[in-house]
C-alpha cells in the first residue's frame, strides 16, 4: 500500500489528507518535493513536480518493482499509472490513454518518454525479434521528433513546439506490434523569427554544428545561419549538445528505416531554409531583384532544380486572368513575404513528412483480427503546455486553446460526469463546485461567434483586411464577454497609438495576444509557384513532399481551410478520440521559473494547483467511489465467492444478489448501491474480492481436474 510509505515523506495520496484545504495540499506537495518524492496520487491521477535534476528512479530495478503491481502497492510513480493503463487494456480488452498535462516546462515530454520506456520494458517477455524491433523504433521516434519539433524557449530549453498523440498498438498477447503518431500544428513561425533568448528548432543547430568539416554535406551549410540570429550567441545553451544530438538523431533515423537518400534530403532542406534566411531583395526602379544572387544557384543545387526556376519563383507569381496566364512581378514586400512563407512551409512539410514516414514504417502490418483477436491501443498524449510570453501571437493562442480543451476533457470526465453519475444512480451526494472552463472553450471555438469564426470571417473578405480590422471586429462582437477584454481607445483620442492586443482570461491565467500577423498566419498562403517549383524537383524525395504542385495554375480553384479551422477540427477530433478511451492522467507542476532543483515557489505552485482543479479532484475523489460496475457484470465475476450466489442464486434480482454477496464478505461499509451499478469506495475492497475469486477459481479448477481424472 502506498500508505506504507513513511509519513516523513508526507501523504502518498492527497485523498488521505486530514483536511482537504489548499494549505494542507500545498504543505504536502512541498514536503514531498523537498524529500525527493516528486509523485503523489489523487486516486488514480498522478501529480508530478518537475525535479529539475536526474533522479535515480527510472532504472530497471524500479521497473521490476512496479511490473504487474496494483497502484496502491508501491510509492506513487509514473510507472504505476503506465502499468494500470496497460493492465486495464490487457484485462478488459479496452483501449486506454494517458493524458499528460501541465504548463510549459512542467515535465510532460519527459514523463511521456518514461511511460513509453516502461511499457517497452515490461512487454514481450518471450523476446520476439519483430516486437523488439517495433519497440526500438517507437522509442527512437521520440528522438527524431524532438530534434525537428522542439526548441529552446524562454520557458523550457527543450520545449515541444508541436502537439503529439501516439497510439501504441498491442496484439492479443499484450505485446507492442506497431504505432501511429498524430501531430498537431507545429509552431512554424519559429523558423523565421524567435523572441530574444530563444532558438529556432534544434535541427538547425544540430546540422550546422554537428556535421563534420570533411563531410560532403557540410558544404551545403557554409556561410549560413538560422533566420533572425545575427550572432553566434544563439548557440550558447548549456543544457544542449547539438553535435552529439545530431549523431543520435541520424542514428535514430537509420534505425527507424529512413534511407540514406532521405536523410540527405532532410539535410538539404534544412540548408535550403538557412540559405533562404540570408536571401535579400533589392529594387531597381520598379523592378525587384535578388541582391545576393549567388544564393540562387546554391538553392538550385539543394533543391535539384534549375537556378532560373528558383529565381522566377522568388520574384514572380503566375496569375490567371480569364483565359490568360501571366507572370506578375512581386513587389519588394511580396517577395520577402513569399520567401518567409516558403521557408516556413518547407519546414512544416518536412516535419509532417517525417511523421508520415515514421507512421508508414511503424504501422501495424499483417495483423489478422480473425486469427489474433482484437488489437488494442494505449494512447499517450504530450502536447505543448500553456504558455505566456512577452509577446503572444497566433501560435500561443492556438496552444493555449489546446490546453483549455484538455482541461475541459479532464473536467468532463473527472469532475462533471463523475458527479452526474452519482446523482443519476441515486447515490446520496453533495455537489462539489469547480470552475468549468467550457465558457472559454466556447469563446474561442463557437460557430459564428467565437474568436476563430471572427478570424475566419475576416480572412474570407475580399480586399485588404488588416489585423486591426480583425481586432475591431472582435471588440465589436465580444466586448461583453466575461473572459475577453480589450483596452479600448476612446473614440475622441486620435493620438493614442493603435492598441494591438486583445486579452483572454484563460483558466490558467490572463494572456494578452497581439493581433499582428493573425490574418496572415490564419490564411497561411504559399504562392502556388513555390509548390510547382518543389514538385518539379528532380529529387524524388522532395518531389513527393509536394504533390499538389502537380496542378497547373488553371486547375487550382479551391480555397484551402484556414489554419485556425484546421487546428480547431484537429482538437475536436483529438478530444473525441481521448474520450472514447479509458483515460489516465498525469498532472505536471513546474516548481519554479529558474529550472532549480531546490526551489519550490509557493505562489507559482499554488496557482497551478488551483487552475488544474486538483483540490476539487481530491474532494470528488474522497467523497466518491474508486470503482463501479453494473450488477450483472459484478455478479458474473464474483458470484463464486459467496454461498448466496454460487452455483445459483434464488434472489429476486441481481442487485439483491450483489447485496447479499457483499454483506456476506463483510464489505457492506465500503459500498453503495445505485440504480444499475454497485459503487465501491476503496480499491482495497476490489483487490480483496479479486484475491478471493482467484482462490476460488483455483479450487474449482482442481475440483474439475479430479472429476476428469476420475479420482474424486
Ligand atoms: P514540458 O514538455 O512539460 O514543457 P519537459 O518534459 O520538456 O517539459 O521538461 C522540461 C525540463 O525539465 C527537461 O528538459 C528536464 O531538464 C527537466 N525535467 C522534467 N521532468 C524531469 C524528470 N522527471 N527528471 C528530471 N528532469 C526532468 V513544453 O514541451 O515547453 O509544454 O511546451
Ligand atoms: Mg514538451
Amino acid at each position: 500500500m502506498a500508505e506504507h510509505e513513511s509519513l516523513e515523506f508526507g501523504k502518498a495520496d492527497f485523498v488521505l489528507l486530514d483536511n482537504v484545504s489548499l494549505e494542507e495540499f500545498m504543505a504536502n506537495l512541498k514536503l514531498r518535493f523537498e524529500k525527493g518524492r516528486i509523485y503523489t496520487y489523487i486516486g488514480e491521477v498522478v501529480v508530478s513536480v518537475n525535479p529539475y535534476r536526474a533522479m535515480n528512479i527510472y532504472g530497471r530495478d524500479t521497473i521490476e518493482q512496479y511490473k504487474g503491481r496494483e497502484l496502491y502497492e508501491r510509492p506513487p510513480h509514473l510507472f504505476a499509472i503506465a502499468d494500470a493503463a496497460y493492465k486495464a487494456m490487457k484485462r478488459r480488452n479496452k483501449d486506454t490513454c494517458i493524458v499528460i498535462s501541465g504548463e510549459s516546462g512542467a515535465g510532460k515530454t519527459e514523463a511521456s518518454k518514461y511511460i513509453m520506456q516502461y511499457i517497452a520494458a515490461i512487454t514481450n517477455p518471450s523476446q520476439r525479434a519483430e516486437v523488439e524491433r517495433v519497440k526500438n523504433m517507437l522509442l527512437k521516434s521520440n528522438c527524431v521528433l524532438e530534434a525537428f519539433g522542439n526548441a529552446k524557449t524562454n520557458r523550457n530549453d527543450n520545449s515541444s513546439r508541436f502537439g503529439k498523440y501516439m497510439d501504441i498498438n498491442f496484439d492479443f498477447k499484450g505485446d507492442p506490434i506497431g504505432g501511429h503518431i498524430n501531430n498537431y500544428l507545429l509552431e512554424k513561425s519559429r523558423v523565421i523569427f524567435q523572441q530574444e533568448g530563444e532558438r529556432s528548432f534544434h535541427s538547425f543547430y544540430q546540422v550546422s554544428e554537428g556535421l563534420t568539416a570533411g563531410a560532403d554535406i557540410k558544404k551545403l551549410f557554409l556561410f549560413c545561419q538560422p533566420f533572425q540570429t545575427p550572432d553566434k550567441s544563439y548557440q550558447t545553451c548549456s543544457s544542449i549538445n547539438d553535435s552529439a544530438d545530431l549523431k543520435a538523431v541520424t542514428d535514430a533515423m537509420k534505425v527507424i528505416g529512413f534511407t540514406t537518400e532521405e536523410i540527405q534530403t532532410v539535410y538539404k532542406i534544412l540548408a535550403t531554409i538557412l540559405h533562404l534566411g540570408n536571401l535579400k531583395f533589392g529594387s531597381d526602379g520598379d523592378v525587384t531583384l535578388i541582391e545576393n544572387s549567388k544564393l540562387v544557384s546554391i538553392l538550385g543545387d539543394l533543391l535539384s532544380t534549375k537556378d532560373e526556376n528558383v529565381e522566377k519563383a522568388l520574384l514572380y507569381r503566375t496569375v490567371a486572368t480569364g483565359r490568360d496566364v501571366i507572370d506578375k512581378q512581386h513587389t519588394h514586400q511580396e517577395a520577402s513575404y513569399g520567401r518567409d512563407a516558403l521557408a516556413k512551409a518547407i519546414y512544416e512539410r518536412l516535419f509532417c513528412w517525417i511523421v508520415g514516414r515514421i507512421n508508414d514504417i511503424i504501422e501495424v502490418k499483417n495483423y489478422d483480427v480473425r486469427v489474433h483477436g482484437k488489437n488494442t491501443v494505449i494512447g499517450v498524449l504530450d502536447i505543448y503546455g500553456f504558455e505566456i510570453f512577452q509577446n503572444n501571437s497566433f501560435e500561443q493562442f492556438c496552444i493555449n486553446y489546446c490546453n483549455e480543451k484538455l482541461q475541459q476533457l479532464f473536467i468532463q470526465l473527472v469532475l462533471k460526469q463523475e458527479q452526474e453519475e452519482y446523482q443519476r444512480e441515486g447515490i446520496p451526494w453533495k455537489h462539489i463546485d469547480y470552475f468549468n472552463n467550457q465558457i472559454i472553450v466556447d469563446l474561442v471555438e463557437q460557430q459564428h461567434k467565437g474568436i476563430f469564426a471572427v478570424l475566419d470571417e475576416a480572412c474570407m473578405n475580399v480586399g485588404k483586411v488588416t489585423d486591426e480590422m480583425f481586432l475591431q471586429a472582435l471588440n465589436g462582437k465580444l466586448a461583453k464577454h466575461a473572459h475577453y477584454t480589450s483596452r479600448k481607445l476612446s473614440p475622441t483620442d486620435k493620438n493614442l497609438e493603435f492598441d494591438r492586443d486583445f486579452r483572454i482570461r484563460h483558466y490558467a491565467g490572463d494572456v494578452a495576444y497581439s493581433v499582428v500577423g493573425f490574418i496572415d498566419k490564419n490564411k497561411d498562403t504559399l504562392f502556388q509557384d513555390f509548390k510547382r517549383l518543389l514538385y518539379n524537383s528532380s529529387n524524388p524525395v522532395l518531389k513527393a513532399m509536394w504533390p499538389e504542385g502537380k496542378l497547373s495554375i488553371t486547375e487550382v480553384t479551391k480555397r484551402p481551410l484556414t489554419a485556425a479551422t484546421l487546428f480547431k477540427n484537429s482538437m475536436i477530433s483529438l478530444v473525441e478520440n481521448l474520450a472514447s478511451k479509458e483515460p489516465y492522467y498525469v498532472r505536471c507542476i513546474k516548481p519554479n521559473e529558474v529550472k532549480s532543483p531546490l526551489l519550490f515557489e509557493h505562489e507559482r505552485c499554488k496557482h497551478q494547483v488551483e487552475y488544474l482543479g486538483l483540490l476539487e479532484n481530491v474532494r470528488v475523489r474522497r467523497a466518491g467511489f474508486a470503482n463501479r460496475q453494473i450488477y450483472p457484470r459484478f455478479l458474473q465475476r464474483y458470484k463464486m465467492i459467496s454461498e448466496f450466489t454460487w452455483p445459483n442464486h434464488d434472489l429476486p434480482s441481481d442487485k439483491e444478489a450483489v447485496k447479499r454477496l457483499l454483506q456476506g464478505c463483510g464489505f457492506e461499509h465500503d459500498v453503495a448501491y445505485g440504480k444499475t451499478k454497485v459503487f465501491i469506495r476503496t480499491p482495497r475492497t476490489i483487490f480483496s474480492l479479486e484475491e478471493q475469486r482467484a482462490e476460488m477459481v483455483k479450487r474449482i479448477v482442481l475440483f474439475l481436474q479430479k472429476v476428469w481424472r476420475g479420482t474424486l
